[in-house]
């Protein structure tokens, strides 16, 4: 087995929280197979309850300006996140251990996670720096990705007998949520769509009982102005009262994890509760980061497509994500859980991303 290898991986945390989500992954998943990890992060606020139990062999490190490198020992990669640009200091030092050790300083760039076809012919390219402070260098682009011929998705080894062990009724106790009778649990984790008060409407005259669980923050507030809006235009809206809604506290990763398990339906947002419910196999609703050109309608077409999204999956998705205004479906949870089974059928068959990265990193450091 190769020595263990020491990472600095650079994290900027743009907004929400998928940033350092996915970095505390990567982090914790290399460090589980005995890599040393330092996590340069701007904002650390999220790993409180994200994380408050840490993870041995990963050290977080503020990422302040400017970077104090007094006696920091060399390191063997540097991890970009998201194109995050790393401090100019520090990678001046990576050259300078090149140098020193005669040893290439693996420098990658982990770009965001997309279905397009760009993604594969872009994976692993090599951008050789030429100019400033990392001249000598060679910055590697990797791809997370749905096929053979990506980076692949963060995976940790343990998934399935996580999943195998895992004991719902006592994960909702542990969370003071007591299931109603007949009741359907969802869980909502999104920005503010437009159709979000339609869903509620939807939800609560779906001719059995739903037990809405809201993640923390801005789908809280989401709710919560949708609910109000709802009241004031549609006093009757559940006056049966059929939709009970619960709003979550911040919960760690894990109980995140659990929380998807729980779920009969699970509305997730950005990338990594994407790849969550993508291994929760249960059926779910992406809401996807928008930009804005609209560059994310493209980007959730060939995402839909990746998972022979039936009709009515589609259908939601558009309007969820304002692709149209057309009315809102109930869901087909028949249908969907279907489609989400067989894509999770299938990405379980490919090499998890921090396998993948840890051979491409060897590859690039000879
Ligand atoms: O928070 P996000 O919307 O993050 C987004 C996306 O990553 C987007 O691509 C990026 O450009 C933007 O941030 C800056 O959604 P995402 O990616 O699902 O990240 C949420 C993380 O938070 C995920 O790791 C799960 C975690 N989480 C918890 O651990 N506990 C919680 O209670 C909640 C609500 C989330």
């Amino acid at each position: 087995m190769a020595s263990p290898l020491l990472w600095d991986i650079f994290c900027k945390v743009i907004d929400n929280y998928g940033d350092i989500g996915v970095c505390w992954r990567l982090a914790c998943q290399l460090a589980a197979r005995g890599q040393r990890v330092r996590l340069w992060v701007d904002d650390a606020n999220a790993l409180h309850w994200m994380a408050p139990q840490g993870c041995p062999g990963v050290e977080v490190r503020p990422w302040a300006q400017p970077l104090a490198l007094g006696g920091l020992a060399p390191s063997d990669v540097l991890v970009e996140a998201f194109g995050c640009e790393v401090a100019p200091e520090f990678i001046a030092a990576c050259a300078e251990w090149t140098r020193s050790r005669g040893q290439n300083h693996a420098w990658i760039n982990l770009e965001y996670l997309s279905a397009e076809p760009y993604v594969e012919r872009n994976h692993g390219l090599p951008s050789p720096i030429l100019h400033g402070p990392g001249t000598g260098l060679t910055k590697h682009f990797f791809y997370p990705g749905f096929t053979p011929r990506t980076g692949g998705l963060l995976r940790e080894p343990d998934l399935l007998q996580r999943q195998a062990g895992f004991d719902r009724l006592a994960w909702l106790q542990q969370h003071g949520i007591t299931p109603l009778p007949e009741a359907r649990l969802v869980s909502l984790f999104c920005y503010e769509p437009p159709a979000l008060p339609a869903l509620l409407t939807g939800l609560a005259s779906a001719g059995h009982p739903v037990q809405l669980l809201v993640a923390a923050g801005r789908s809280s507030t989401a709710v919560q102005t949708a609910i109000e809006s709802r009241n004031r235009l549609h006093p009757s809206w559940n006056q049966r009262q059929t939709l009970s809604i619960s709003y979550l506290p911040h919960m760690t990763q894990d109980d995140f994890d659990g929380l998807l398990w729980a779920c009969e339906l699970n509305f997730v947002r950005g990338e990594d509760s994407l790849v969550r419910a993508l291994w929760a196999g249960r059926p779910f609703v992406w809401h996807i980061y928008p930009q804005h050109d609209d560059a994310h309608h493209t980007k959730l077409e060939a995402f839909l497509d990746l998972i022979e999204a039936p009709d009515s999956l589609r259908r939601f998705h558009y309007r969820w994500n304002e692709v149209d205004t057309q009315p809102l479906q109930a869901p087909d949870l028949a249908r969907w859980a279907e489609t989400a089974a067989r894509a999770r059928e299938r990405l379980l068959v490919q090499a998890d991303l921090v396998s993948q990265l840890l051979q491409f990193v060897a590859r690039i450091r000879t």
